[in-house]
């Protein structure tokens, strides 16, 4: 049988687990330590765009090419997305935001015609949509 205190025991299994052993520093504490951001994807330029009942304002009706960082502010009552489709191969969506808050989403443009609108309902045929071309 061991015949190591239990006081060492507990010491080492809480070094195991935190590094250090019997330390009195009274160091700076990282509890606050803030989390990691949810995202690693690098943004884009930023462009800020808002959205209402029944339109979209603020989209470029011309882009250079490049990585965008699309800011959809929702001005209006109910929720509403922004979707990008065009190009080659663009087919996306943020999240749908709700009135009064704001969605980013992030896309790389390659030069080419794309059209900006809600996806949500039939909002995009009520007029939320715009288009934009890219070179
Ligand atoms: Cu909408």
């Amino acid at each position: 049988m061991l015949n190591v205190p239990s006081a060492t025991v507990a010491c080492l299994a809480l070094a195991v687990a935190l590094g250090a052993c019997g330390s009195s520093d009274p160091g700076p504490s990282d509890a606050t330590t803030a989390p990691p951001p949810t995202t690693a994807e690098p943004k884009g330029t930023i462009v800020p765009v808002s959205e209402k009942e029944f339109a979209i304002a603020g989209v470029p009706t011309a882009l250079a090419a490049g990585r965008y960082t699309f800011q959809a502010a929702n001005v209006g009552t109910v929720p509403h997305n922004l979707s990008i489709t065009g190009g080659a191969n663009v087919r996306v969506s943020s999240p749908s935001v709700e009135g009064g808050t704001t969605g980013s989403i992030t896309v790389d443009l390659a030069p080419g015609v794309y059209t900006f609108f809600c996806s949500i309902a039939k909002h995009r045929s009520r007029g939320m949509q715009a288009s934009v071309t890219v070179s």
